[in-house]
C-alpha cells in the first residue's frame, strides 16, 4: 500500500469511523483513488461529529460532509465531482486527451452524479435509513424499479464497450463505477453482465484496491466511541 506522507503538500478529510456496511464506501475513497492514479501524495486528516459541526469545517465543507481537498496557496474544495476534476484538469490524467472524448468524459462525470447516484441512494434510504420499517418496506418496490431503469439505461449505452468514454479508463469511470457501489448490497448491478465486467475492470486497478485498503485500515483503529457514539451501536449506525 502506498504510505500516506503526513507532510504531504495535500490533505483531505475522511471519517474517524463508520459502521460495517459503510466501510469501504465513504466517498472520501473516491479521492484516495483519484490521488493513487495520478500519482500524487496526500494525508489524511480523521474528523468526527465535534470537527464536522465547527464552525471552521462549515466554512469548508458548508454541510459538514467529507471529503474536502486542501492544498496550501489555493481554495479548500469540496464535492468529490468538483475535486476529481480539478484533479484530472491539473495532472492531465483520466481525462481523454481528443476534445470530444474529454467534453463526453465531463458528461458522465456529471451523469454518475446527478442522474445514478441519486436514484441508487433511494435504495439505501429504504434498506438502511428510513426509520419507519413499514414505510421503508413500501417503498422499497419502486426504489428498486427506478435503480433497474437507470442501469438498464447505463448497461445499454456501455454495450461491448471497455470504458465508458474513448480507449481507456478516465475520471468518468472512477466516478459511475463508485457510484455503482451505493448498492452493493444487492445484485442489481450483477443483472447486466456487461455492467458488472465494467465495474471489475475499475475495481481490479491496483489504485482502487490500495484506497479501499486504506479506508479500512484507518477504521480499524477506532469505534463508535471515536464519533461520540455508543459501543452498542449496530452495523447500521444506529445506537442500541
Ligand atoms: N455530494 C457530496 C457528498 C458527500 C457525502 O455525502 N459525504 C458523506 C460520507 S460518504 C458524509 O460526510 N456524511 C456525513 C454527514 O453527512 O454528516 C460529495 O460527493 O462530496
Amino acid at each position: 500500500m502506498m504510505p500516506i506522507d503526513a507532510h504531504a503538500p495535500i490533505t483531505i478529510t475522511a471519517l474517524k469511523w463508520v459502521p460495517p456496511f459503510a466501510q469501504g464506501q465513504v466517498r472520501d475513497h473516491r479521492l484516495r483513488w483519484m490521488m493513487k492514479e495520478v500519482g500524487w501524495d496526500y494525508a489524511v486528516e480523521l474528523i468526527d461529529p465535534t470537527v464536522q459541526e465547527s464552525s471552521g469545517y462549515r466554512a469548508q465543507q458548508p454541510f459538514g460532509q467529507v471529503p474536502v481537498l486542501r492544498e496550501a496557496g489555493r481554495p479548500i474544495l469540496f464535492e468529490t465531482g468538483a475535486i476529481l476534476l480539478d484533479i484530472a484538469e491539473r495532472s492531465g490524467k483520466l481525462l481523454p486527451d481528443d476534445e470530444a472524448d474529454r467534453a463526453l468524459a465531463k458528461c458522465w462525470l456529471f451523469a454518475a452524479l446527478n442522474s445514478v447516484e441519486p436514484l441508487l441512494a433511494e435504495i439505501s434510504v429504504a434498506d438502511i435509513f428510513l426509520e419507519d420499517k413499514e414505510v421503508a418496506k413500501g417503498y422499497r418496490p419502486y426504489a428498486v424499479k427506478m435503480a433497474e431503469l437507470r442501469l438498464g439505461q447505463l448497461s445499454g449505452y456501455l454495450g461491448d464497450r471497455d470504458w465508458l468514454v474513448g480507449d481507456d479508463f478516465s475520471l468518468a469511470d472512477l466516478m459511475m463505477s463508485s457510484v455503482t457501489k451505493t448498492v452493493h448490497h444487492t445484485d442489481l448491478v450483477e443483472a447486466h453482465d456487461n455492467l458488472a465486467a465494467w465495474r471489475d475492470r475499475c475495481f481490479v486497478r491496483p489504485a482502487y484496491k490500495a484506497a479501499i485498503a486504506e479506508q479500512c485500515a484507518e477504521f480499524e483503529g477506532h469505534g463508535p466511541k471515536d464519533m461520540g457514539w455508543g459501543e452498542e451501536t449496530n452495523e447500521k449506525g444506529e445506537e442500541a
